[in-house]
């Protein structure tokens, strides 16, 4: 299961343009199944663990109060090789170097508020969606 599951964040830009539905729309015409979706904030220490991996970067600091200004959509999806056709879909984390058609080069705003969040790996798919939701959260359908 974990080889065909990853997850997603809107960030707050996303969910502040209300590109919430644009966004939705585009991941599931890819053919991604969303069997688990939550809008919540998260306060700057669920924010700071979510991102630990990146506590020595130097944007770390600001990526946390960043990730915490406004509300996300976590979500879980499905589909075969999902971790890297959603990476793909999503496009570069720098949105000017975004390939055309791509989330982040339509709807980004800049490296940071990127629009969206796409795991890079099945394990850190795992990993991320349960940060947000128990099992029983998540539907078959
Ligand atoms: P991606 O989300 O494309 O996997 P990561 O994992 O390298 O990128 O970075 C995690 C998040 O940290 C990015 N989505 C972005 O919001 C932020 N970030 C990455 N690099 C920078 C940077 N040079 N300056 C500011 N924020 C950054």
């Amino acid at each position: 299961m974990a080889t065909n599951r990853t997850f997603t964040m809107i960030k707050p830009d996303g969910v502040a343009a209300h590109n919430i539905g644009a966004i939705s729309k585009m991941i599931e015409e890819a053919g991604f199944r969303i069997v688990a979706s939550k809008l919540t904030q998260l306060t700057p220490e669920r924010a700071g663990q979510f991102y630990a991996v990146h506590k020595e970067r130097p944007f770390y600091g600001d990526l946390c109060k960043y990730m915490s200004s406004g509300c996300i959509v976590a979500m879980i999806l499905e589909k075969d090789n999902a971790v890297a056709d959603f990476r793909k879909l999503i496009g570069a984390t720098d949105p000017s170097k975004a390939e055309a058609g791509t989330i982040r080069q339509l709807f980004a705003k800049s490296i940071e508020a990127n629009a969206v969040h796409g795991s890079d790996s099945d394990e850190n798919a795992q990993i991320e969606g349960s940060f947000f939701f128990a099992k029983t959260e998540e539907f078959a359908y």
